[in-house]
């Protein structure tokens, strides 16, 4: 829930962890309703653009990097040879951008179901859809829950969930049916990663995800931990559910010989996000 007072105050409020988080605004500058939700861009003083949608912050022009960087390129570094990447949601077309860095990739389709999230990203963060051209890239305008249900079994190399929390169209990505959809479309060895929220604020949610993802048969699970400061607490999580085997690190080698930028990935951030502070393995053991 977020309020947009008239002194120019942008704050989400967290009721479930009595805090609030807020962004100085020096002008709203769109607002959609769209058959799904209501999509908000406004001017931030000191953050560039903000997207809101259902009055929750999705992503700042600022710090976004932190966010699509953590859902692309660890996975994609941990996958001996990712080849067939899938997005579900992710119409903003940041985590896209981020997977196209990626020259073995050959094939990126992205799943969005609400075309006006794209639409809105093409005119106020043209550079994150600056790829979309990509001829390796397909956008999709569909359900991300029924494409997983009907796709070929086996053909997908990594799948990455990158979508609001579990309101509204995202939902429904977060339980054991999704998950099971995942684990068949994926190839030996595929790897799911979704965005799975705050570890100081949303434990239940965050083990409960877990649960669901071995509960539907996948063999190993890997949460990263990374700052991400406009949601709620700054600190956010990804979680990695692989097919088949357990994880084994990650490619060091090829991430220090990658040939593209990155803001704020790199080998050694990777193996940091890895380590995880006492009470979150607690909290893991006792799921
Ligand atoms: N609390 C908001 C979490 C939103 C996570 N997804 C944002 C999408 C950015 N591509």
């Amino acid at each position: 829930m977020s309020v947009f007072d008239d002194k120019k105050w942008l704050t989400e409020v967290f009721a479930d962890s009595g805090s609030v988080f807020g962004l100085a605004i020096t002008e709203k500058l769109d607002e959609v309703q769209s058959p799904f939700q209501k999509i908000a861009m406004y001017q931030t003083s000191h953050f560039g653009k903000l997207m809101v949608i259902d009055d929750v912050i999705m992503l700042s022009s600022r710090d976004n990097f932190l966010y699509h960087e953590m859902l692309s390129h660890p996975v994609l570094f941990t996958h001996p040879n990712p080849k067939n990447v899938v997005i579900i949601g992710g119409g903003d077309c940041g985590t896209l951008r981020e997977v196209l860095k990626h020259p073995g990739v050959e094939q990126v389709t992205q799943i969005d179901i609400d075309e006006q999230v794209t639409r809105m990203a093409e005119k106020y963060f043209p550079e994150l859809c600056a790829s979309n051209n990509d001829p390796r890239a397909t956008l999709k305008f569909e359900d991300g829950i029924k494409f997983m249900r009907e796709v070929q079994p086996a053909s997908i190399d990594v799948i990455i969930v990158d979508s609001t929390d579990p309101i509204g169209p995202g939902e429904g990505l977060f339980n054991r049916a999704f998950y099971a959809n995942c684990l068949a479309a994926l190839s030996e060895g595929g790897i799911l990663v979704q965005q799975s929220e705050s570890p100081l604020i949303h434990m239940p949610l965050l083990t409960a995800m877990r649960s669901a993802m071995l509960d539907a048969g996948f063999a190993a699970l890997q949460t990263l931990n990374f700052p991400q400061m406009v949601y709620p607490s700054g600190w956010w999580t990804c979680t990695m559910a692989r097919k088949n085997s357990a994880f084994n690190g990650f490619r060091v080698s090829d991430v220090q010989q990658a040939g593209f930028a990155t803001e704020y990935y790199n080998a050694e951030i990777h193996q940091a996000a890895m380590a995880l502070p006492n009470f979150v393995k607690k909290a893991f053991n006792a799921s």
